[in-house]
């Protein structure tokens, strides 16, 4: 790509690219770690695709200098990564695990030492198994559990990282775990989600709490999953129904951080499930929890994905029908699109916050393999990437205060209940031997931040 619109943004725009813990790490009987529900999960039978489990992953416990210095080599400026807390507080209660604090303190510093910027999650799906036992997201005591898992985080890890998540898709965790059944703990009950979700929510207010007294000068955000949707025609049944996926992806989650209630559409679709914006009970929303939630963070994490048409048909499973917006040239079958991810951007800035905007994940899949000269050409990935940033640059024009964008991912990786059958990755990865090897699209990116920073063209 020649004519680069992202050298159209600020000059202290932040390129990065992401990973979570679970997805890349391994290791999970090594140093102190315990089990986390994805453990368990990817156990049941029919649960991933070919059986694939987690246990190796990318092997980046052991090859994380390796991967830092390939990182380096490409000239990424930031990194954001994730906490395992099954790793840092085994039982999810008590004190921090030392070679727990001991892997994550080189890790972050490793970043550091190589100029990469760390922005640090501290809950992206991994849940220690016994807090699961113990109830899990649907019972409360786990956000007081995050909350002190959190602050430990702070004292132990805080002074090495100034951008902090507390909370990764907590629409993912809350529906897609405890609803659909498809994530981790695999659960099919609305309830249940619907009480994950206020407690996951709560749980970043904790550990927004602790961070404010522990760590003043620290930046605090969390990152919601935003889609972009639209009714596939005007009738009022097609557009009510896309109202009502609205309130259940975006708004549950958005509305309570951003402004400070669940609002009436919220109350209306979950009420029956306890969510309310009356505190004064001892239900599921209790005295001071809206304040916790809705207290100000320094920044919105958004990702996107998805670029959605909503369609009333009464004879599919809740009567809506979610329909990708073509193309959709990826092996998910999700669009390829990157209008959506500007009007998402507009979205946030205009109807919930003014503060600074990263889009912490962004990216797709595609059938790439290496050719037999052992090179990987992923001329869509390359395209997705080149839209995408170039709708960052537009979102920033019309007046939304984006700062930074993270491609997902940095390798190919576990992609949850798909296994390793998706590759998300900049960097191809070559599972029975570990080898890496950047795509074509890893080599555009540096390029492509490369001009963003000095002007000049690659
Ligand atoms: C995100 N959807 O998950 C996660 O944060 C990553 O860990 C994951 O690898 C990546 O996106 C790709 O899936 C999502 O149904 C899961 O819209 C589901 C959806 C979106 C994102």
């Amino acid at each position: 790509m020649t004519d680069n619109d992202g050298a159209r943004l600020p000059a202290g725009f932040v390129w990065g690219v992401a990973t979570a813990a679970y997805q890349i790490e391994g290791a999970v009987a090594e140093g102190g770690r315990g089990p986390s529900i994805w453990d368990t999960f990817v156990r049941q039978p029919d649960a991933i695709f070919h059986g694939d489990d987690a246990d190796r992953a990318c092997d980046h416990y052991h090859r994380w200098e390796s991967d830092l210095d390939l990182m380096a080599e490409l000239g990424i400026p930031a990194y954001r990564l994730s906490l395992s807390w099954a790793r840092l507080q085994p039982a999810g209660s008590g004190p921090l695990n030392p070679e727990g604090v001991e892997f994550y303190r080189t890790l972050i510093a490793g970043c550091r030492a190589r100029g990469i910027e760390p922005y640090v999650t501290l809950y992206h799906w991994d849940l220690p198994q016994p807090l699961q036992d113990a109830g899990g997201w649907p019972d409360r005591a786990t956000a007081q559990r995050f909350g002190e898992y959190a602050a430990l985080v702070a004292d132990e890890l805080g002074d090495l990282a100034e951008y902090w998540i507390t909370i990764n898709e907590p629409w993912c965790a809350a529906f897609l775990g405890h609803a659909w059944g498809m994530q981790a703990p695999g659960h099919a009950d609305e309830t249940e989600a619907v009480r994950a979700a206020h407690h996951l929510l709560l749980a970043h207010g904790l550990a927004l709490a602790g961070f404010r007294q522990r760590r003043p000068a620290a930046k605090v955000g969390i990152t919601n999953i935003v889609s972009n949707l639209a009714p596939v025609t005007d009738s009022p049944a097609d557009v009510r129904a896309t109202a009502t996926v609205d309130v259940r992806m975006n708004r549950l989650f958005l509305e309570p951080v951003y402004r400070g209630r669940y609002g009436a559409e919220v109350v209306a679709e979950f009420g029956g499930h306890g969510l309310t914006d009356d505190e004064t009970g001892d239900g599921l929303v209790r005295p001071g929890d809206l304040a916790l939630i809705a207290a100000p963070t320094d920044f919105v994490g958004i990702n996107h994905y998805t670029n959605t048409r909503i369609q009333h048909d009464p004879a599919v499973a809740g009567g809506v029908r979610m329909i990708q917006v073509a193309p959709t040239p990826t092996t998910f079958g999700w669009s390829d699109t990157p209008d959506a991810l500007r009007e998402v951007l507009l979205r946030v800035a205009r109807d919930y916050s003014p503060l600074p905007i990263y889009v912490t994940e962004n990216g797709a899949t595609f059938a790439d393999y290496p050719t037999p000269d052992g090179e990987v050409r992923d001329p869509e990935r390359v395209r997705y990437l080149a839209g995408y940033t170039a709708a960052v640059a537009e979102a920033v024009a019309a007046g939304a205060d984006v700062r930074g964008y993270f491609a997902w991912s940095f390798l190919d990786n576990f992609e949850w209940s798909h296994g390793y059958s998706k590759r998300f990755g900049l960097v191809y990865v070559d599972y029975p031997s570990q080898r890496r090897i950047p795509k074509q699209s890893a080599y555009w990116y540096r390029d492509f931040i490369a001009h963003h920073r000095t002007g000049r063209n690659p």
